[in-house]
């Protein structure tokens, strides 16, 4: 299926000891930095993990990650990048969930969130707080998350639209910024926030 729209490409990194003057030299800038709390929803059956998509609330404000490709086309394993797609708008994200099977047809939009989400069985199931210092550096963002359960990890990542040109361009562009950097790539099911989260609770 055909998906329009913008796509974030990432890849996780350990996080370089040296990272803000590396910046600095490459010319890079300092975006600042900000904190969040995010929430994961899933129901019991865990409808939405199984498929790869991620139902986040983050500062109270829903969103749905789920793969750009529809998951099939690329393998993710260790030290790839990921596509994904980024739901914020409330119709868009209802419909979304109906798609997958985590909520009934007969929610409509318009009712509020979080109530029509909980009676349809979904719950938070992971909760932390995250503190992010982002830097531009040439056409990717780097985000450096520190958990507050004690977990560091680097993203590089590009904001494209989802054509194979784009989409080849961001990976490109990301793994030029991986060397320039020398950051040394995570694998992706063990490095990233929530994976962590999970394994130690
Ligand atoms: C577990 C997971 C996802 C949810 C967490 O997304 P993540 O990008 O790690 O969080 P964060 O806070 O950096 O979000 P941002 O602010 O950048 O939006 S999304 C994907 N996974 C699993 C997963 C996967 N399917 N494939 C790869 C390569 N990595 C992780």
């Amino acid at each position: 299926r055909l998906r329009v729209g913008l796509v974030e490409v990432e890849q996780k990194f350990k996080v370089p000891s040296d990272l803000a003057q590396q910046v600095a030299a490459l010319n890079g800038r300092s975006l600042g930095a900000r904190s969040f709390r995010d929430e994961y929803w899933d129901n019991e059956a865990w409808r939405l993990c199984t498929q790869d998509c991620w139902l986040r609330r983050r500062d109270g404000a829903f969103e749905l990650k789920r793969p750009a490709s529809g998951g099939s086309e690329r393998r993710r394993s260790g030290g790839e990048t990921a596509e994904f797609q980024e739901i914020t708008e409330e119709a868009e994200l209802v419909a979304a969930l109906k798609e997958l099977g985590a909520l009934d047809s007969a929610v409509g939009v318009g009712e509020r969130l979080p109530p029509a989400l909980r009676s349809a069985g979904l719950a938070p199931f992971a909760a932390f707080g995250t503190r992010r210092a982002s830097y531009q550096l040439g056409r990717v963002q780097l985000d450096v998350d520190e958990a507050d359960f004690g977990h560091g990890v680097m993203e590089i990542e590009v904001i494209c639209d989802g054509s194979p040109s784009a989409l080849a361009l961001a990976r490109q562009d990301i793994g030029e910024a991986a060397g320039l950097l020398g950051a040394e790539p995570l694998e992706a099911s063990r490095g990233g926030k929530l994976e962590t989260y999970i394994r130690r609770w």
